[in-house]
This record gives structure tokens, C-alpha cells and sequence, in this order.
């Protein structure tokens, strides 16, 4: 990674002397030909078969052809009938393709579930569940996923049916990604952030490889996956969750590693004032709840160190300062983007395109991880439909997904 943020430092100086706008954008309709709502994700299988799968909220993946205009689509992946989706935080949320997939047909997805106090002790107090599962692809058909291979990696107990995170990526290092959410309601009632007994506000990190075992004693018991054992709490020292990467995120929506340079963006959605953009390290204290973007949210520790965001922008009705915001500066649910690496839009490298939910805003920035500084920063697109998401295909092109269903491509004119 180091010797890319070199090539960066250099490239960075070439860019200040000639600092220039960002290029222009448009968003091409691709996959018309699929009308379902509220799809959630996209995903390419890395094994060189050109398909699509496309992940919508009520519990299903289709699979299609790249390229084609969704006709094709077959249904890979369906649990409609586990009824994840039930309020507009849930659902199946993502999947994510074992880096393996070729060879062992593995991937992963995480939904949501509704307890009940039949099946679950802590039903009352933890109403709802997010589950973490692997399956495997048919071994008769590659367009058939196996339900019955489905093992259960973990479960989280959730309060509330918000603030679910919820994607699932493999990192450049090969270990599994996850973004939680506080557990809903608002302003972290049981201030899960700084919390680190708890998986709730967190970004996790599990290596799917491996069994590690936990407890000491007569008190053992093996996890369903590995601990990376550089993550912060690994050492188990402590009663800090070992699965903890980086904590004090209120709703990671959306995440991505910069292909080019690992680093990895987080769009973390706010409370009432700000949302945010961060770049999350090991590690990294990223402040909820006693930090809303860069502002105080409510007390904590004063020697705390919190990592401040890259980007921050206000909500429209509570800013009481609004003329000081231009318009396009606002919003009230952010949504985390892609840094462009792609191949077909070559003035588009290395833009981070992010964007809002209710306002379907689209902005793009550039910036320098050697001075830790945004260098461009422009609203691209103003339309009027809301985001669900933006997704990566195996080439490095971007895709953002409406809640009313449509999916566009990002080009250029
Ligand atoms: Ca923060």
C-alpha cells in the first residue's frame, strides 16, 4: 500500500499544478429490462462467467448476463419466504463472492430476521436478528444456489429494525468485511459506539478460512470463523469484541476498498445534523455517539481520540445556517460510493463518486492520502429518484441502484 501512496504523492504534485474540475457524468439505464423495487446490490462472480447478481431487499438474487439488458435474469437465490424484509432498514442486504468462488463456489450474504419468543430467550429484548451465512452455488446448475448448504457464520441480536449496515466485502487482505449499524432507534440508546463488549457500531473483520477457538478453561468454544490475528482486539485480553476492526460508526451504508490502493471508504449516515465520509483504519475510533461528524453529539471521555471525517455535509431542515449551504450541499442520508478504477472511463480514475439517498444527489472527490486532503469536490449529478446503493463490477465500473428499481451505469457523455 505504501509504495502506492508514493506513486499517489508524485501523481498529487502533478495534479495541484494543473488542478482541474471534475469531468462531466451521466447515468446510463442498464439491466432495463429488470423492474423489481428496492434492489440492494450488485455483484460480478469472479470466475470469468460475465454474470451479474443483483441482490434485492425482500430476499432474493437474480443472476444475469453483463451486458445484457436483465431479460435473461433467472432467480440464483431466493428466502422471500424467512420474510427478512420488513421495514426499510432490513432485509437481505448484500452478498459477497469468496475470493475462491471458482474453485469452491462459496459466498456469503447477510439478512435479517424476526424473533420470536419461542426460538430465542432474549426475544423481547432483542426483537430482531442479523444473520451472517455462508452457502455454496448448485453443483448442478451455476445459476442455482444451494439452500440447504446455508451454515450460519454468527448472529447478531439486534433491538430495533434500524440501522442494520449491511454489506458484505472481501477485503484486499482476503478477510471478510462487515459494517453494523448502533442497533437503531436514535442517538445510540445504549451507547453501542465507544462500547467495545458489543459487535453493534462496528466495523468487523473475520477470516471465513479459519476456526478460531475463544474462552479459556472449561469455558471454550469455537467460533464459526477465524480471528485475524492482527485485528485491534485479537488477544482477547480485554472483553472487547475480537471481531472489531474499527469502531463509533452510527450506520455504515456502504463501503469500499480503493482497488488501486486498499484504503477503504465508509459512508456512515447521521443522526439529524451531519452525515459523513470516512476513511476507516484499524482500529480507528470513528467517534458515535459522542461525535456526530466532526461535532459534539453527546459527552465522553476527554482525552478520547476520535478520527475525524474526510467529508461531512448538513441536513437541510436543521441547519439553522442553511444560506451559508448551497443547495446541492445538503442532504439526509448519505450513501457510500466507489473510488473509479475502472477501464472505460479513464478521465473518471480515481474519483470517489458518493452520494444522498432522499435528495439523489451525486457527488464525486478526489483525494491525497499523502497530505490527507480533499483536492475536488463537485455535485455531478441532481435527479430526482432516491439511492439505494452504488455497486462495483469486476471491471471496475460503477452501477447506482434506485429504490423504485431502475440500475444505471456511471459514463461519461
Ligand atoms: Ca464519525
Amino acid at each position: 500500500m505504501k509504495k502506492f501512496h508514493l506513486a499517489l504523492a508524485l501523481f498529487s504534485l502533478i495534479l495541484a499544478a494543473s488542478a482541474q474540475p471534475l469531468p462531466k457524468i451521466q447515468l446510463t439505464p442498464v439491466l432495463t429490462k429488470l423492474t423489481d423495487e428496492r434492489p440492494l446490490w450488485i455483484s460480478e462472480a469472479p470466475d470469468g462467467s460475465g454474470r451479474l447478481f443483483v441482490v434485492y431487499q425482500e430476499g432474493k438474487i437474480l443472476v444475469t448476463k453483463k451486458g445484457s439488458d436483465g431479460g435473461d435474469a433467472k432467480v440464483f437465490f431466493d428466502i422471500t419466504s424467512r420474510h427478512p424484509y420488513f421495514e426499510n432498514e432490513d432485509g437481505l442486504l448484500s452478498m459477497a463472492f469468496h475470493p475462491g468462488f471458482k474453485t469452491n463456489g462459496l459466498f456469503y450474504v447477510y439478512y435479517n430476521q424476526k424473533n420470536s419468543g419461542d426460538q430465542y430467550k432474549d426475544a423481547k429484548e432483542f426483537p430482531f436478528r442479523s444473520v451472517i451465512s455462508e452457502f455454496k452455488v448448485s453443483a448442478a446448475d451455476p445459476d442455482q444456489a444451494d439452500l440447504k448448504s446455508e451454515r450460519i457464520l454468527f448472529e447478531v441480536p439486534q433491538p430495533f429494525w434500524n440501522h442494520k449496515g449491511g454489506e458484505l466485502c472481501f477485503g484486499p487482505d482476503g478477510y471478510l468485511y462487515l459494517g453494523l449499524g448502533d442497533g437503531g432507534a436514535g442517538g445510540d440508546p445504549f451507547n453501542s459506539g465507544q462500547n467495545l463488549a458489543r459487535l453493534l457500531a462496528k466495523m468487523l473483520r473475520i477470516d471465513v478460512n479459519s476456526r478460531t477457538t475463544i474462552g479459556n478453561g472449561d469455558h471454550t468454544h469455537q467460533l464459526q470463523y477465524g480471528i485475524p490475528s492482527d485485528n485491534p482486539f485479537a488477544k482477547g485480553d480485554s472483553n472487547a469484541c475480537p471481531e472489531i476492526f474499527a469502531y463509533g460508526l452510527r450506520n455504515p451504508w456502504r463501503y469500499s476498498f480503493d482497488r488501486q490502493t486498499g484504503d477503504l471508504w465508509v459512508g456512515d449516515v447521521g443522526q439529524d445534523l451531519w452525515e459523513e465520509v470516512d476513511l476507516v483504519t484499524k482500529g480507528g475510533n470513528y467517534g458515535w455517539s459522542i461525535r456526530e461528524g466532526a461535532h459534539h453529539f453527546k459527552s465522553g471521555p476527554p482525552d478520547a481520540h476520535y478520527i475525524e471525517p474526510v467529508m461531512e455535509y448538513p441536513h437541510r431542515p436543521n441547519i439553522q445556517s442553511e444560506a451559508t449551504f448551497p443547495d446541492h450541499s445538503i442532504g439526509l442520508c448519505v450513501i457510500g460510493g466507489y473510488v473509479y478504477r475502472g477501464k472505460a472511463f479513464p478521465n473518471l480514475d480515481g474519483i470517489y463518486f458518493y452520494g444522498d439517498a432522499s435528495l439523489g444527489t451525486i457527488w464525486g472527490l478526489r483525494y491525497d492520502y499523502v497530505t490527507h486532503k480533499v483536492t475536488a469536490h463537485e455535485t455531478l449529478i441532481q435527479q430526482p429518484k432516491n439511492i439505494n446503493s452504488f455497486a462495483e463490477d469486476g471491471d471496475g465500473e460503477l452501477y447506482v441502484l434506485m429504490l423504485d428499481g431502475k440500475i444505471y451505469q456511471i459514463t461519461t457523455p
